[in-house]
């Protein structure tokens, strides 16, 4: 973001030197939304039906992270400076009744190495730190767990833990005990040997020499090197994620050579897509793919998964999928998706986020002649294919 005046720049300047002597929490960082800052609208309910659809700002749920209040207790994503601890945004529970757990998960476990959690608080009450082990078909609460006291001045938290040996994915879970009234800031998952991830990127990524495409969008798409099908058009300036867009409307799709942009052996493809359709409308929604037998898909999908995968003779040769993952996406949300690809490792990030992955996954050797980009209802902004993996989160051995 551009800063128009110079007494801005200074104090943003200090801030980042801030930032360097003593950060907020300890680095590096798993959470790609550490300080609550990326918010979505939530799905719709009957409250907000008689508002004609509009959620005031504070019901915004933060991304990549899951909020619930239950039996009564009150969540709210205060868009107010004066609430958080840094940044405009914290989460904020009131449990007078009920109860609200806050989570982030699950995290993969690459070694038994202990992990170190840290967050901001301040209010009344109590709130528990707990996890929970994530087996394919349930998740076990681990005995263990931290209960810490609030105070009205914020203060932070950590705590060290070690994960069993037999975990090899869990859930990290913020829970209110008792009549409990808590705002919640700058947290941080952290273990040795972590690398932290650039994600989503908050400018253009813009080419380097492992990129084999890259669209910004930002001129006219050469028409000898695209095929243009349906109504595709350019936003207007600054509507897109980053200067212009693309806007796909009704049969709205375009394509050019795959075998010039995509590496099936090893690579990357990063795009931003904002969808004018729910995530559960029970449609497939193409981003990138390489249709036909020997293809490729990076979607959103009718059963509301988001899957990326590569295919040969029709069958699935590998794929990694969240399921259900873009169930309560609402419309009108810029995210960002990121798929990597090599022998070792396939894996799927939103927002930073990891929600897929497979292991050793079988690549194609050849794909089909064309690459699809983007398909009808959606938005889709600086989509770049390289071929290099540019984002690896470690995850155990199988
Ligand atoms: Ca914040």
């Amino acid at each position: 973001m551009l800063v128009s005046s110079r007494g801005q720049w200074v104090s943003a300047a200090l801030i980042l030197l801030a930032c360097e002597v003593s950060p907020l929490y300890p680095q590096p960082n798993l959470l790609p939304n550490p300080s609550f800052e990326s918010t979505e609208p939530p799905p719709p309910n009957a409250a907000s039906a008689k508002e004609g659809g509009v959620v005031p700002a504070d019901l915004w749920l933060p991304r990549t992270w899951n909020v619930y209040p239950q039996d009564g207790a009150d969540y709210r994503s205060p868009d107010d400076p004066a609430q958080a601890h840094s940044g405009r945004r914290c989460v904020y529970c009131n449990a007078a009744r009920g109860y609200g757990i806050v989570r982030y998960g699950p995290m993969p476990i690459p070694k038994s190495d202990p992990w170190k959690f840290s967050f901001w608080a301040r209010g009344k009450g109590q709130l528990v730190v707990g996890f929970y082990q994530v087996l394919p078909d349930r998740w076990n609460r681990m005995q263990k767990e931290w209960p810490f006291t609030l105070e009205e001045q914020w203060k932070q938290f950590d705590l060290e833990v070690q994960p069993p040996n037999d975990y090899r994915q869990w859930i990290l879970d913020l829970t209110t005990r008792g009549t409990t009234q808590v705002w919640i800031d700058d947290a941080s998952v952290t273990y040795p040997g972590l690398t932290a991830l650039a994600l989503p990127p908050d400018k253009p990524v813009m080419k380097d020499e492992h990129t084999l495409l890259y669209l910004a969008f930002e001129e006219p798409l050469n028409e000898d090197a695209y095929f243009i099908k349906g109504q595709v058009h350019p936003s207007k300036d600054n509507q897109g994620r980053f200067g212009k867009s693309l806007i796909f409307g009704p049969e709205g799709y375009i394509a050019c050579s795959a075998n010039e942009s995509l590496d099936p052996q090893e690579g990357t493809i990063e795009v931003w897509a904002k969808f004018n359709f729910p995530g559960n409308d029970g449609m497939y929604h193409n981003l990138v793919s390489v249709p036909g037998p020997e293809g490729m898909t990076l979607c959103k999908d009718q059963y509301s998964h988001v899957h990326f995968g590569f295919s040969s003779g029709w069958a699935t040769l590998s794929n990694a999928t969240a399921m259900g993952y873009a169930h309560y996406w609402q419309p009108g949300v810029w995210r960002h998706v990121a798929a990597c690809w090599d022998k070792d490792l396939m894996q799927v990030f939103v927002d930073g986020k990891l929600i897929a992955w497979k292991d050793k996954p079988k690549l194609s050797r050849a794909l089909g002649p064309e690459l699809g980009i983007g398909s009808a209802g959606m938005e889709i902004d600086d989509l770049r294919i390289s071929n290099i993996v540019r984002f690896r989160q470690s995850v155990p051995t199988p």
